[in-house]
C-alpha cells in the first residue's frame, strides 16, 4: 500500500496514515487503502487498534481539498459515500480503536478521530472543524459525532465559528481523553490498548456495541441491548475461566489472557 502502514505487535494493531507531504490528508486513495487495511485485521488475535498520522505534525489535516475541489456533484456523493462508509467501519469495528492524534485534526481528521473509540493525543495537536470556511458543511459524521462527544453547546461553537482549538482545550473539553508529549504518544496509546488486550475479548467486544447501539435509542430500549449482549456472554470460554479464576483466588490467573473463544 502506498499511504496505509500497519504493523501488529503482540495484539496490538498499529494502523498509520501515511502522506505526509500533504498533511495525511484523506484522498479517495487513501480512503481505499484504510478500507481495505481494516477489511484486513485478524480480530481473533489483534484485540485492540491504534490510529495515527505519519511525521510529527500532522494526523490527519482533513480530506483532500485538491481533490474535493474539482468534484462534480456525483462524484462529491461517491465521495462522501466512500469516507462515511469507513468512518462508520471504523466506529463499528469488532475491536477498540484508539485515536492517538499527533498534530493537525482538522475537518475530516476531526472526524476520523472522533469515529475512534477514544482519542488520546500530542501536545501539539490541534483539532477544528473548518468546513463552513470553506463553503461546506463538516460532511464525515462531525454535525453528529462532536455533538455527542462534547456536548451540543461546545459543538455548535467549534463548527459555527471554524475555530481551530489546542490540546489543552480538547481536554478540557472532553474531545480527548489525556494529553501526551509527542514522543510519549504512541507508547501510551500502545499501553492503553495493549490494557484493553488483556480483558476478554468477546465482553470488550460487547461492551462497544452496548455503548453504540444503547446511545442511539431511548433507555428502556438501552437496557434491552445491555441486556441481550450481556447474556451472550456466558457459556463463552471467557465467562467461565474469568469468574472461574477469581473465585480460586488466584490473582496471577486471574491477570492471565484468557483466549479468544468463537462461541
Ligand atoms: N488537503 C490537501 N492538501 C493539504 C491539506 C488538505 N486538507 N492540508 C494540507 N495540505 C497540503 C498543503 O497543500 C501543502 O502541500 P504543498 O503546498 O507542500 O504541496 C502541505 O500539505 C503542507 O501544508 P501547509 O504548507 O499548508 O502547512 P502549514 O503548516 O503552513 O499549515 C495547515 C498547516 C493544516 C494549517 C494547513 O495546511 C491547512 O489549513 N490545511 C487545510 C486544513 C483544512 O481546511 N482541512 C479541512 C478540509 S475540509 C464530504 C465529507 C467530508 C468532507 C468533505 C466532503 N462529503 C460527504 C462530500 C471533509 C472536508 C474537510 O475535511
Amino acid at each position: 500500500m502506498e499511504f496505509i502502514n500497519y504493523e501488529v505487535e503482540d495484539m496490538v494493531g498499529v494502523i498509520t496514515i501515511n502522506r505526509p507531504k500533504a498533511l495525511n490528508a484523506l484522498n479517495s486513495q487513501v480512503l481505499d487503502e484504510l478500507n481495505e487495511t481494516l477489511d484486513s485485521v485478524d480480530v481473533n488475535t489483534v484485540r485492540a487498534l491504534v490510529l495515527t498520522g505519519a511525521g510529527e505534525k500532522s494526523f490527519v489535516a482533513g480530506a483532500d481539498i485538491g481533490e474535493m475541489s474539482t468534484l462534480s456533484k456525483a462524484e462529491g456523493e461517491t465521495f462522501g459515500k466512500k469516507g462515511n462508509d469507513v468512518f462508520r467501519k471504523l466506529e463499528t469495528f469488532h475491536i477498540p480503536v484508539i485515536a492517538a492524534v499527533n498534530g493537525f485534526a482538522l475537518g475530516g481528521g476531526c472526524e476520523i478521530s472522533m469515529s475512534c473509540d477514544i482519542r488520546i493525543c500530542s501536545e501539539n495537536a490541534i483539532f477544528g472543524q473548518p468546513e463552513v470556511g470553506l463553503g461546506i458543511t463538516p460532511g464525515f459524521g462531525g454535525t453528529q459525532r462532536l455533538a455527542r462527544i462534547v456536548g451540543v453547546g461546545m459543538a455548535k461553537q467549534m463548527i459555527y465559528t471554524a475555530r481551530n482549538i489546542k490540546a489543552d482545550e480538547a481536554f478540557r473539553i472532553g474531545l480527548v481523553n489525556a494529553v501526551y508529549p509527542l514522543e510519549e504518544l504512541i507508547p501510551a496509546a500502545k499501553k492503553l490498548a495493549a490494557t484493553i488486550a488483556k480483558n476478554a475479548p468477546i465482553a470488550v467486544r460487547n461492551c462497544k456495541k452496548a455503548i453504540n447501539d444503547g446511545l442511539q435509542v431511548n433507555m428502556d430500549e438501552a437496557i434491552v441491548i445491555e441486556e441481550k449482549l450481556f447474556g451472550d456472554c456466558f457459556e463463552t470460554e471467557d465467562q467461565r475461566a474469568g469468574m472461574g479464576n477469581f473465585l480460586e483466588k488466584d490473582k496471577e490467573k486471574k491477570l492471565k489472557v484468557v483466549p479468544f473463544q468463537n462461541k
